[in-house]
């Protein structure tokens, strides 16, 4: 097999790419372990940045994200017994954000590449990348059949998340790492029940952290925070919708959380994590493969889409014999990553109870969370992060 970009994973990043590199006349073979099902129906993210959304609509991919997406021009923090509004609109200049579910972003992308006759090989194994120093790196794998392919690329693009083959096949001591774990893990459902709030709450509680989210109007997400090594178990729903009426609680307001069936559950380890540089020779990291955010910036499935909209056209010019853009693409992605990694860092610790921390760290956090709905500089701050800031550089289109 020959083929000009090898990508591994099926994700937003890899299924991206493979589509901005269409539209550029560029031929992919993406290669996924898991099934089409398993990809479609994992339960992730659920926010878009106003870039995320105008790159997926330039690149023709925004017809059910137009119709269903749900724009959001702010979020509440709610905090000692109160709920503030963060009005984005009107602090950004009218940048909001929209609510769209990950699992229809994959759902659209997987549709939209097999209906142009893209190659994207489910429940492959046993995949392996070389030659990535070369000008003809390969991409191995065993196809669903049980047969062995070996393809020949101009490049490759490890989209393969965090527990992928790409990252590890680049020489350790030439990676930076940089890393931190968290004290605590977030149990996410998704419940049959409409939501009870037009827009996202991000909840401070003395028991921990709590999200309401949505995915659409009769489907709520909502998170809490739970101890990393709690098995779900210890969770039967109806403790875990008791936990979410005590840390949403708003007495004296009316206001009530509504219940339903559980449809979906889970437990989510919380880490930050950056490895660079995102290249080595011809292999290029993009997505959770080079680095994690924990979910509180909602940030991850956005810095995925950003680092795919910078390396389809470095890849362009890369195979045209014009280098400049993929020399270029670690230290392009590094920058938006950090400052989200920062942003993802900062609203964490401000919004979750770290086990054992004293008096004076709770009132500190306390002091922070007043004085970002108390400042309109503040407010500013997380508003600007919060839909995008950096904006998509320049060119991050699809074609010229
Ligand atoms: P993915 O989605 O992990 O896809 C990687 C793909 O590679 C496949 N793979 C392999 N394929 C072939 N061979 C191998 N050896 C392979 N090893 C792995 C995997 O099966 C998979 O299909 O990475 P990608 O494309 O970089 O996308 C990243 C996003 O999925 C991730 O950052 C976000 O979901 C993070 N995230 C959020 N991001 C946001 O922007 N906004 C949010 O609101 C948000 N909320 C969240 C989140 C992540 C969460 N979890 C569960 C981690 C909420 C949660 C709870
Ligand atoms: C979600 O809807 O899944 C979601 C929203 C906001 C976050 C994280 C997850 O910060």
């Amino acid at each position: 097999m020959r083929t000009q970009v090898g990508i591994v994973g099926a994700g937003p990043a890899g299924l991206l790419l493979s589509h901005l590199l269409a539209l550029r006349g560029i031929d992919s073979v993406v290669v996924e372990v898991r099934s089409r099902a398993y990809c479609e129906a994992r339960q992730r993210a659920g926010v878009l940045e106003d870039g995320s959304v105008r790159l997926l609509r330039e690149a023709g991919l925004a017809g059910r994200l137009d119709r269903q997406g749900l724009e959001h021009g702010g979020i509440y923090l709610q905090f000692a017994g109160e709920r503030h509004h963060i009005d984005f609109r009107a602090l950004t200049g009218g940048r909001t954000v929209t609510v769209f579910a990950q699992t229809e972003v994959v759902r659209d992308l997987i549709a939209q590449r097999l209906a142009a006759g893209g190659a994207v090989h489910f429940d492959a194994s046993d995949t392996e990348v070389g030659h990535l120093t070369s000008d003809r790196p390969v991409l191995r794998f065993t196809d669903a059949a049980g047969a062995r392919h070996e393809v020949a690329c101009d490049a490759i693009a490890g989209c393969d998340g965090f527990h992928g083959i790409c990252r590890p096949a680049i020489p350790a001591d030439l990676l930076t790492v940089r890393q931190r774990g968290y004290p605590y893990a977030w149990l996410g459902i998704l419940a049959d029940v409409p939501p009870s709030t037009d827009e996202l709450i991000y909840a401070h509680h003395r028991n921990g952290f709590a999200l309401h989210s949505l995915r659409g109007p009769t489907i709520s997400r909502l998170y809490l925070q739970v101890d990393p090594d709690e098995p779900i178990e210890n969770w039967p729903d109806d403790r875990i919708w008791d936990e979410l009426q005590c840390r949403f609680e708003l007495p004296g307001s009316g206001w009530a959380l509504k219940q339903g069936p559980v449809l979906d559950k889970g437990i989510t380890p919380m880490r930050s994590f950056v490895s660079a540089p995102m290249r080595y020779g011809r292999l290029f990291l993009a997505g959770d493969a080079a680095h994690i955010v924990p979910p509180t910036g909602a940030k991850g499935l956005n810095l995925a889409m950003a680092d795919v909209a910078v390396l389809a056209p470095a890849l362009d010019a890369l195979l045209r014999g014009d280098s400049r853009l993929a020399d270029a693409y670690s230290a392009t992605c590094l920058n938006r990553v950090w400052r989200s990694t920062h942003f993802s860092w900062w609203m964490t610790t401000m919004l979750h109870r770290t086990p054992g921390a004293d008096d004076m760290a709770a009132e500190l956090q306390l002091s922070q969370l007043r004085y970002v709905v108390s400042s309109r500089a503040a407010a500013t701050s997380l508003a600007e992060n919060y839909t995008g800031y950096p904006a998509l550089p320049a060119g991050a289109g699809p074609a010229r």
